[in-house]
């Protein structure tokens, strides 16, 4: 049995879709993000870097992992799939993965906060981090063109990029035009384990419930300035 600790956030997205892609059991500890239980004091025992997501592996002398990426891996080489074992081929799987790491969910994360969640609007640094996070999505409709998946077959590192680039209207980052990132979305969006994946620990708010998008709006602008 695995411990999840998570929030309905795209970094949370990545570890419990991969924990249903993989089939593992797994129970959810939500974190409440609003009320900065990740800074606790027992929370920074298993993730020093008070954020979500971190696993606590029951099964392995209560292991834990934080950092989402290191959790794609540490699931893919628990299970022996999600990524292959020959050096050439992980390699791949790897780069994709760090391409997500340092660059998709970075640069959509400030995105999200000066579009959506800082008190001030400062147009340039809006520009900045919608057009960097636009720039990646060309890098990966590149790939995407005339590749099926980034990486070989469906992997952890699809599955860490689209968690980001799913949630690309919140971020105020256009997808027209990228043929095969549109075709991507929707064909992770359509495997069963991705979509119960997205619901954990709980659903979405939905862009046209204005009440409960102020209210997610209200939390995250008090954690971005704890
Ligand atoms: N590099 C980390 C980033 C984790 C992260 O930024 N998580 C956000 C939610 S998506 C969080 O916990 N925010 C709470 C906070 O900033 O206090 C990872 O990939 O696990």
């Amino acid at each position: 049995m695995i411990d999840l600790y998570t929030a309905t956030t795209p970094n949370g997205w990545k570890a419990s879709v991969a924990l249903e892609e993989l089939e593992l059991p797994y129970e959810v500890r939500a974190i409440n993000l609003g009320e900065n239980q990740q800074k606790e004091e027992t929370y920074l025992e298993l993730n020093p870097n008070g954020r979500i997501p971190t696993i606590v592996d029951r099964d392995a002398d209560d292991f834990a992992v934080f950092e989402s990426g290191a959790i794609l891996i540490y699931l893919a080489e628990k299970t022996g799939r999600l990524m292959p074992t020959d050096t050439k081929g992980r390699s791949r799987v790897i780069q994709w993965l760090m391409f997500q790491m340092g660059g998709v969910g970075p640069m959509m994360g400030q995105a999200n906060v000066f579009f959506r969640y800082f008190p001030e609007k400062i147009q340039p640094a809006i520009d900045r981090y919608q057009n960097e996070s636009r720039r990646l999505f060309e890098v990966l409709e590149r790939r995407l063109s005339d590749h099926e998946w980034l990486a070989g077959d469906f992997s952890i590192a699809d599955i860490a990029n689209w968690c980001w680039v799913r949630s690309h209207g919140w971020s105020g980052v256009s997808v027209e035009g990228l043929e095969g990132v549109q075709r991507w979305l929707d064909a992770i969006a359509q495997r069963p384990a991705c979509q119960r994946g997205v619901e954990v620990p709980t659903r979405p708010v939905r862009a046209d419930d204005e009440k409960a998008t102020e209210e997610f709006i209200r939390k995250a602008r008090s954690m971005i300035q704890k």
